[in-house]
């Protein structure tokens, strides 16, 4: 038997470990590299044994990634050595990914930033002195007060990237009267959301499907078994409905994602092309009878008879030029998922969203579940219970009425001429002002939070534009005093960033940035001075999301141990500073710690606290799945008062403000709930689509502002050359965005990014595997941010990597490589510490890892691969039409041998 070598058994292990779950990373991979290494100081306490004689199990929530899943930490003498699943978790069944044992490593990281910093150089030079926090803490109060006190308080930014304070920050930003609380969805989903909203009302964080009871699944480029917001909780009952229920699972992809590796069928398909297969898909339904008429007639808002002839043109022979999935594929997946209907259920992620025919796309895959009829049901595309389902009896996400304790601040007012925010506003926009829909004027708030050419970010929720942020601040279209990052590693991880850095950097633009963060990253190194958070071990925070349990369910991030060094949650920095600034913000702080504060956030469930913090969490066993919550009657005490529209059915009643809202729609003479949308039935054609297009002045013949669910291509993919390619990214399992390059086993696990490829299309190209290449890439053609020049964006290189189940149009780099900050090992440097992280503050007495020196085997100087390239300076900035989504996956590129 051939030997493996001990880096092909870590990649394998790793492997498993990441993809089963069920419990931690029982494998040690660094500290085991060299064996008869004498003992060092310090290797005791770094290891992870425990007596479980002696360790406490303390429940929390991991902040590894998105997911935030229930686990478990393994607390002795005063640190934390273990995380598992926690089995009263239903959303995770008490499965986590090894990525939570990066919680671990933050905690405990040799570089982490526990003392406040200043910098002492130029910004971004990385030379920085420890300071007091009364030092930081007085001169941020004093920046913010004035900044308040000068009437512009929207002046002070607040960026984050992830935020489960659960109300704590938006708290803090409305006490201040700033409307400028900036967040990542366009990065990462808006593309998805908008669809779901215009189709459902909610968009339920993520889709909440019932795989469990599923017997057809079709994935349009969503990787669950690697990424997706809630992949925990979508891969065992994927899995168990594969295995035991003898479920088809689907794929289509542009590379054998580890999804694509476990469904039934996987079909690599040409990028972008997600919404031609679909809208083909429906076409077959329709035209061999399979449709569900009945339910379409009762919910969709739409005539059965015009989507028909609408989709008619979409033939699967049509398709197949556009996608390369053959029409025989396409005519027997479409037929196979209406006979499994209503156990049958699309699936779509960043895969079909992220391009600038994405939301398209995604109502197109969407339209699909409506036409079989699968909607809410058993197998089916079931939606989690959300607020304006159930009335007043459930708060967000089915659960009893959560939330923040009183007294609230106000929320900001929209922006009105007259107002000194309103005469800061560019010159375009008041000029623009009086053909702004009214419904749009209601909740403008200026172009950071609101931007004007992009009403469908802010016209269901605050989804923001935050690839734009850093451009609209260089290019005078807001101005800033004082600017918060939290949680946020733009400089690194957002499209172009080189252009984020270029604006962080100038002390004209951005006068003052504090970034709050747990160790020293891209971003905050561009910051006037970094405080040091709390680690998600050692802080509280709340959780509340839907439930593939489908039933309401919620969890507590506690913390396990004290804070180390000097570092600080979140929630006490906001409070202090809020009493600093004073002026009437202190009075939304007036509570005793922050665990009364999350104490009193959960007071509606049902469960004694100490007993809530022993379990971890809190689910309701009593009611029934979210099976159809459409058909749920309107209870007639609700119908009290209430009155109904006669031309659309819509029952209406007046808020407690004296607002109308929609409560639920009469089917014949029963009031039933319906969906949360405007009509209350899905909506298959909505006209906002149409008005914010001609608002932003979309050329015709784009038809990003369909009115119904309409097939379009991706422009720049119409003329790109044929030697040229795809440009695509991905993430890597064991890998979270710019927050894991320093996680030791994830990092040695994979530490550099690839350029992968088919090898015809390698071939064609006269390459080999391993080659080192350029990858050069250009901008969008579409209606988008500097579309159509044609100066290449940048360039970077790497090695060639063939796999031959890729799309041939395609090459896929990963997220995560190329950190320059960020410590030693997400660099791959020499391990020495304080060269490496730039740190004035990092701790000499928790540098007892001798793994950093000793064994970063990758290091370049040691003839390893190094730590990979950021890609990101090469992906440009290109928001969709209306949405500002970023379109990731479009960038067309030239692929040269070097
Ligand atoms: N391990 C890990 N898990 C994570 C994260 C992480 O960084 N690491 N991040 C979390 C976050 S914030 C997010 S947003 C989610 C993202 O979760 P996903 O959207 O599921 O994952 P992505 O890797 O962003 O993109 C999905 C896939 O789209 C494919 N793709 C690209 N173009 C096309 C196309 O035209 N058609 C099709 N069908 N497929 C295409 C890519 O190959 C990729 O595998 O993951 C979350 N979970
Ligand atoms: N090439 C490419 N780029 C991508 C993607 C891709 O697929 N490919 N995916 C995109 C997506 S979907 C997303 S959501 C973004 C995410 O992009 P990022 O904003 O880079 O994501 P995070 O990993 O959340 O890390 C932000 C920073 O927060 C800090 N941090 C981590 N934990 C804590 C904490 O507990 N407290 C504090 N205060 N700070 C902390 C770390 O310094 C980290 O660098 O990346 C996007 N960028
Ligand atoms: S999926 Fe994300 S939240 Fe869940 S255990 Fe893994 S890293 Fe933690
Ligand atoms: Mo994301």
């Amino acid at each position: 038997m051939a030997q493996l070598s001990r880096r092909d058994f870590v990649k394998i292990a790793a492997g498993a470990a990441a993809v089963a779950g069920g419990g931690a990373l029982t494998l040690k991979l660094f500290d085991k590299a060299e064996k008869g290494r004498p003992a060092v100081e310090g290797k005791k306490a770094a290891s992870n044994k425990i007596d479980y004689t002696r360790a406490r199990a303390i429940p929390t929530v991991c902040f590894g990634c998105t997911t935030h899943c229930g686990c478990i930490g393994w607390v002795q003498d005063g640190r934390v050595r273990r995380i598992d699943g926690n089995p009263f978790d239903i959303n995770t069944r008490g499965k986590i990914c090894s990525k939570a044992q990066g919680m671990i490593q933050y905690t405990y990281y040799p570089e982490r930033l526990l003392y406040p910093i200043r910098r002492v150089g130029k910004r971004g030079e990385g030379k920085w002195k420890r300071i007091s926090w009364d030092e930081a803490l007085a001169e941020i109060a004093g920046r913010m007060k004035k900044t308040r006190e000068s009437g512009h308080p929207e002046r002070f930014i607040f960026h984050y990237g992830r935020d489960k304070t659960k109300g704590f920050t938006s708290r803090f930003t409305n006490a201040y009267g700033t409307p400028n609380r900036l967040n990542r969805r366009s990065i990462c989903s808006s593309n998805r959301r908008a669809p779901l909203m215009s189709f459902y009302g909610r968009d339920f964080e993520w889709e909440t499907q019932d795989f469990a009871n599923s017997k057809y699944i079709v994935n349009f480029g969503g990787n669950p078994m690697e990424a997706y917001q809630g992949g925990i909780f979508m891969m065992g009952r994927m899995m168990d409905a594969i295995v035991d229920n003898g479920c088809k699972m689907v794929t289509f992809e542009v590379r054998p994602s580890a999804t694509a590796s476990v469904s039934t069928e996987y079909y690599p398909v040409a990028p972008g092309s997600d919404g031609a297969i679909a809208a083909a898909m429906g076409n077959v339904i329709i035209q061999e009878g399979l449709a569900d008429r009945k339910f379409w007639d009762r919910w969709a808002n739409y005539s059965f008879d015009k989507i028909a002839a609408h989709l008619e043109q979409y033939t699967p022979e049509w398709a197949e030029k556009i996608s390369e999935l053959p029409a025989d594929v396409i005519r027997r997946v479409a037929i196979e998922f209406a006979r499994a209907a209503p156990a049958a259920t699309t699936l779509s992620n960043r895969g079909s969203a992220k391009h600038y025919n994405g939301p398209q796309n995604d109502r197109l895959i969407r339209l699909l579940d409506v036409l079989v009829g699968s909607v809410g049901k058993p197998g089916g595309f079931t939606l989690s219970t959300v607020r304006g389902w159930n009335g007043k009896r459930y708060g967000q996400w089915g659960l009893p009425a959560v939330g923040q304790p009183g007294p609230k601040p106000p929320g900001v007012k929209a922006f009105t001429p007259g107002t000194p925010q309103f005469d800061d506003l560019p010159q375009d926009v008041k000029d623009r002002w009086d053909e702004f829909p009214d419904k749009w004027k209601k909740k403008y708030v200026g172009e950071l939070a609101t931007p004007m050419d992009y009403p469908l970010s802010f016209h269901w929720y605050g989804m923001k534009v935050g690839q734009l942020v850093q451009d609209y601040i260089k290019r005078g279209r807001h101005k800033v005093e004082v600017y918060m990052s939290y949680v946020y590693g733009a400089a690194y991880g957002y499209p172009e960033a080189k252009v984020c850095r270029e604006v962080m950097k100038d002390e004209t633009l951005i006068p003052f940035h504090v970034a709050i963060d747990i160790g020293y990253g891209e971003h905050s190194s561009l910051a006037d001075m970094i405080l040091p958070e709390a680690t998600s071990l050692e802080r509280w925070d709340g959780h509340s999301q839907n439930s593939y349990a489908l039933i309401p369910y919620t969890g507590v991030r506690q913390p396990l141990v004290k804070p180390l060094g000097q570092a600080r949650p979140l929630q006490d920095i906001l409070k202090e500073l809020a009493v600093r600034i004073g002026g009437g913000m202190e009075k939304y702080f007036d509570y005793e710690s922050t665990e009364e504060f999350y104490k009193a956030w959960y007071k509606n469930v049902p469960i004694a606290w100490p007993e809530f913090l022993k379990r971890g969490f809190w689910h309701d066993d009593t009611r029934s799945k979210d099976y159809e919550l459409y058909e749920q009657p309107v209870p007639e005490a609700e119908m009290a008062g209430a009155h109904v529209d006669d031309s659309t059915g819509v029952i209406y009643k007046q808020s407690k403000r004296g607002r109308e809202v929609a409560i639920g729609l009469m089917m014949g003479d029963r009031p039933v709930r319906g969906f949360p949308t405007p009509t209350r039935k899905i909506q298959i054609y909505d006209p906002v689509w149409q008005e914010a297009a001609r608002f932003v002045g979309l050329p015709r013949g784009d038809l990003s502002g369909a009115v119904i669910p309409t097939w379009m291509p991706v422009p720049e993919h119409l003329t790109m050359r044929d030697d040229q390619l795809v440009f695509t990214t991905f993430k890597w399992n064991v890998h979270t965005q710019g927050r894991s390059g320093g996680w030791k086993y994830a990092a040695e696990i994979v530490h550099t990014n690839p350029v992968f490829m088919h090898p015809e299309t390698g071939a064609k190209l006269g390459l080999d595997d391993g080659d080192m290449v350029q990858v050069t890439t250009y901008r969008p053609q579409g209606f988008t941010y500097r579309a159509g020049e044609t100066e290449p964006v940048d360039s970077f290189q790497n090695r060639v990597k063939f796999h031959s189940g890729m799309s041939k149009k395609v090459v896929a780099v990963s997220h995560h490589g190329g950190h320059w900050e960020h410590g030693a090992i997400a660099q791959a440097s020499s391990g020495d510490l304080k060269d490496a992280g730039k740190m004035a503050a990092y701790d000499p007495a928790l540098v007892k890892d001798r793994d950093i020196p000793d064994n970063i085997w990758w290091r370049t100087d040691r003839g390893g691969s190094g730590n990979g390239v950021c890609i990101n300076d090469a992906i440009p900035i290109n928001p969709s039409p209306m949405i500002g989504g970023q379109n990731w996956m479009d960038t067309v590129c030239d692929v040269k041998k070097i």
